[in-house]
């Protein structure tokens, strides 16, 4: 990768099937089986937050089982090499990439296996459920605490961290992800506004496949490897 310094990667859901986690908008995938409206707005929590914590607590305990692919393995080892700018943003909420090894990391829409506590705002790790409205360990309140995943309506974290990033980026990224959620959908947009080349490796072309550059089109654990290597 010849004149490139900074580097940024987005990651979506795609990076994360081959390991057996459910994608959002494929056949199959979780908006088929769930509507978004009930499980993943702060309208649906403040209606039904049991309906909304039981889904949560199911996927929280299903992610601990699963185990990171290739993809996630190549990711890992390109932060590991890389002697320039590498950030990757991952929209994921599952911790594969940071069990692969990833170090230059942000899960920009939140994590599984946190609480976070909407009285004193604390993050908590947390790996078993919260349907049994647990106490927050940090202030003693109980019933405040919620998943710590960013739904639609909220803002993703990080962003501007992550917007400094794709305007230093030489080199933008787009890794198994639909194009079909803001703000992330926008960044190869800002990314290319900044001069950088941009690439995305997915199984089909995304709903913003005509902003990049270069596509590679394929199942992740096979088109990540042979990009890093
Ligand atoms: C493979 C593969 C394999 C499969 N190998 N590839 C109108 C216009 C524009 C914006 C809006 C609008 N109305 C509302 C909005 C904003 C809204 C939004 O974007 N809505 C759209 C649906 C229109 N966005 C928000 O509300 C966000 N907040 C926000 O905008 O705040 C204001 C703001 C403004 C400006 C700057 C900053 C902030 C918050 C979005 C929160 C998203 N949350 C979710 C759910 C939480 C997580 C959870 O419950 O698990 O995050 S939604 C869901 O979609 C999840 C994902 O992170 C996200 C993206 O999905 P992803 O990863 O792309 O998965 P899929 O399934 O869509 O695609 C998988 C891809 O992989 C496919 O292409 C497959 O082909 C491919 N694939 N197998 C390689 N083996």
């Amino acid at each position: 990768m010849k004149d490139i310094q900074n580097i940024v990667i987005l990651t979506g859901a795609g990076v994360s099937a081959e390991s057996g986690i459910d994608t959002f908008r494929d056949g199959g995938g979780l908006w088929e089986q769930h509507r978004v409206e009930d499980v993943a707005t702060p309208e649906a929590f403040a209606r039904d937050p049991d309906l909304v914590l039981r889904f949560y607590d199911a996927r929280r305990e299903a992610i601990q089982t699963k185990l990171p692919n290739a993809a996630h393995e190549a990711l890992a080892r390109l932060d590991a090499k890389w002697p320039g700018e590498l950030l990757i943003v991952t929209q994921n909420v599952d911790d594969l990439h940071e069990r692969a090894g990833a170090k230059r990391l942000i899960h920009m829409h939140g994590e599984h296996l946190n609480a976070w506590c909407a009285a004193c705002n604390a993050r908590l790790p947390w790996t078993g459920p919260l349907l049994d409205r647990p106490a927050c360990a940090a202030c003693g309140v109980v019933g405040t605490l919620r998943p710590d995943i960013v739904w639609f309506g909220e803002m993703p974290y990080r962003m501007d961290e992550i917007y400094a990033a794709l305007n230093r980026a030489d080199l933008f990224v787009s890794i198994g992800t639909s194009g079909a959620v803001y703000p992330a959908a926008g960044f190869v947009r800002e990314a290319r506004a900044a001069g950088a080349r941009t690439l995305e490796l997915n199984m089909e072309p995304s709903q913003g496949s005509y902003w990049f550059s270069e596509a590679r089109h394929g199942p992740a654990s096979v088109v990540v490897p042979q990009w890093v290597e």
